[in-house]
């Protein structure tokens, strides 16, 4: 898979030099390129924002270093890319919509500042590939790059061979929509607290059974909405 972002913080890209994907990307994997967005401006000072039509606070960044971008790197492409907006006003970012995105060659992140980029570089983007407007939560950011980090690491380990133990992507596959279940490793006494005894009974059906009780126990106290159906 092919990834690039652009931003105007490139280096906020800096440690996936080191984290889970950088091994990926060493094997080929995932070919993670990022981009300063001010490559693109023309002018002295390198502006990427300026005041909104219409009135209101803040700043909005302008369209003209987007579009430059958005086609240098589609005209690099070897395939249609989609093309990922982190925003406010997505669609929400999910383990179902990682697991399609997994399935794409190329993804394009584009990361706003500022109260986000003019509406009109979206439709352009459409003529390009797939335009999705995504956001991972309902709370406030203050750019799209920290979203996009959380959407490379979520889409990256679900490409085959990039996660060390694949047991642990099977097990999570189930997708139940429940909470997981708790973990204890050794030592079984630590600090007057007990490993919970059933774990080490030996008993696997008694451990599959609580396992499966911690689970519905601690959706229904802290997910409530899990369960609604
Ligand atoms: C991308 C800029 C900052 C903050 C709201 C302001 C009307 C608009 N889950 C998520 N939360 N936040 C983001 C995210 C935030 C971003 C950008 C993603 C680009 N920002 C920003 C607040 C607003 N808006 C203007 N008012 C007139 C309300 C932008 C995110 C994701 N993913």
């Amino acid at each position: 898979m092919r990834i690039d972002a652009i931003s105007i913080f490139p280096s906020y890209f800096d440690v996936l030099e080191v984290s889970l994907l950088g091994k990926a990307r060493l094997a080929g994997l995932i070919d993670v390129r990022v981009h300063d967005l001010r490559d693109w401006t023309h002018d002295r000072h390198r502006t990427v924002d300026d005041t909104p039509y219409g009135g209101g606070a803040g700043m909005v960044m302008k369209p003209e270093p987007w579009g430059e971008a958005l086609d240098a790197i589609a005209t690099d492409s070897e395939s249609r890319p989609v093309f990922i907006f982190p925003s406010p006003a997505g669609e929400v970012f999910t383990q179902a919509k990682a697991r399609e995105l997994a399935t794409a060659e190329h993804l394009v992140f584009g990361c706003g500042r500022y109260e986000g980029i003019d509406e009109r570089v979206f439709d352009y983007a459409a003529e390009l590939g797939e335009v999705r407007l995504m956001s991972i939560g309902d709370y406030v950011l203050n750019g799209g790059e920290v979203a996009v980090m959380a959407m490379i690491e979520a889409i990256g380990r679900l490409i085959p061979g990039v996660v060390g133990n694949p047991e642990s992507l099977v097990e999570e596959s189930h997708e139940d929509g429940l909470l997981e279940y708790p973990s204890y490793t050794k030592p079984s006494l630590w600090r007057g607290r007990e490993v919970p005894p059933v774990l080490l009974s030996g008993n696997h059906g008694a451990v599959d059974t609580w396992r499966r009780d911690q689970q519905v126990i601690r959706t229904r106290e802290r997910r409530p909405d899990l369960l609604a159906d």
